[in-house]
């Protein structure tokens, strides 16, 4: 059943600044768009440091957290939004461990990244995550609602 809910479950996906200079910007896309899943919202911006502090206020206490803040907000994101059966759990398999070098090869950090601080991408990590930050970095506007023509060769 092509629109059962679970088809239509959301993630929040981010290149970071350090994919977007490495020039992987393409290749993320490629991945999830050759998965089957669907693009719903995208958007390219240099996040401010408090917009950048609020995605990652679940780390406001560790130490890392003021370098994370600086380093996303330092430079160009591509923020996605991607639909599709499991895709919040299936897409941070695609995506990787935290750590690049303990993720597997045919993962993007795996393939791609060698330094935590440096690892190309973030993916929501639950369905409370994915909509809170879903409503972080989009209006209720931005969010396309159509049927993928592939969708029932996927389904
Ligand atoms: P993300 O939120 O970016 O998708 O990454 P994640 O779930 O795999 O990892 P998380 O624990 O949420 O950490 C968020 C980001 O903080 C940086 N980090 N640095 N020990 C460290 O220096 C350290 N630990 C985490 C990483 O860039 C990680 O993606
Ligand atoms: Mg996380």
């Amino acid at each position: 059943e092509v629109y059962a809910s679970s088809v239509q479950e959301k993630s929040f996906i981010m290149i970071k600044p350090d994919g977007i200079h490495r020039g992987l910007i393409a290749d993320i896309i490629k991945r999830f768009e050759a998965k089957g899943y669907k693009l719903v919202a995208i958007k390219v911006m240099v996040p401010s440091k408090d917009l950048a502090s609020k995605h990652y206020e679940e780390h406001a206490q560790r130490p890392f957290y003021p370098g994370l803040v600086t380093f996303l907000s330092s430079g160009p994101v591509v923020a996605m939004v991607w639909e599709g059966k499991d895709v919040i759990k299936y897409g941070r398999k695609m995506i990787g461990a935290t750590n690049p070098l303990a993720s597997t090869p045919g993962t993007i950090r795996g393939d791609y990244g060698i330094d935590v601080g440096r690892n190309i991408i973030h993916g929501s990590d639950s369905v409370e995550s994915a909509q809170r930050e879903i409503a972080l970095w989009f209006g209720a506007g931005e969010l396309a609602e159509y049927d993928l023509a592939m969708g029932k060769w996927v389904y």
